[in-house]
């Protein structure tokens, strides 16, 4: 079983679906995760420690996805220097939107890479944060090389009629 390198942290259990994503990129490339509901309003106490500690603990990267007033990414970067990736959930009312601008207008000096709203998003947080780890990681960089480019060439060069 690998080290938990990254922790994927989510604002509700109704954002698993699409947080998910994330845990399935890491699980495929090897990377050792843990997943946690850490939520900025309802859980501030476990926001606050799980950000304290995450430097010490050895984790390389923290993805956070939150939906609506998507507090939880920022907040977290506040009290880290753990690289945050911030993942916008779709929202019905807003449709994530708000998500997206909560988590990306991030004043001066506390940075969150902040990825596409949803499904995609979630998938590209686990590998920029697979990315992140393969700079001091050369066996998974060459697994990432290898899932790059598998894509590549899962990609036809002419469309079909289905
Ligand atoms: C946010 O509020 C969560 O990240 C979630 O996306 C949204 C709605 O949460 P629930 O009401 O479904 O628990 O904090």
């Amino acid at each position: 079983m690998a080290d938990i390198s990254v922790g994927i942290i989510m604002g509700s259990q109704s954002d698993w679906p699409t947080m998910k994503e994330a845990a399935e990129i890491l699980d495929a490339l090897g990377v050792g995760f843990e997943t946690r509901i850490v939520s900025a309003h309802r859980t501030p106490d476990r926001l606050w420690s799980y950000g304290a500690e995450a430097a010490d603990r050895g984790l390389g990267a923290i993805i956070a996805g939150a939906g609506g007033a998507a507090h939880l990414p920022g907040m977290m970067a506040s009290k880290t220097r753990v690289p945050v990736i911030g993942v916008p959930i779709e929202t019905r009312a807003l449709s994530g939107v708000d998500s997206l601008y909560s988590i990306v207008q991030m004043p001066r000096g506390y940075p969150v890479a902040t990825m596409a709203i949803g499904a995609a998003g979630a998938a590209n947080a686990g590998l920029l944060a697979a990315a992140i780890l393969a700079n001091g990681d050369a066996a998974l960089a060459r697994r990432l090389d290898a899932w790059r480019a598998a894509l590549s060439a899962s990609i036809p060069e002419e469309p079909r009629d289905d």
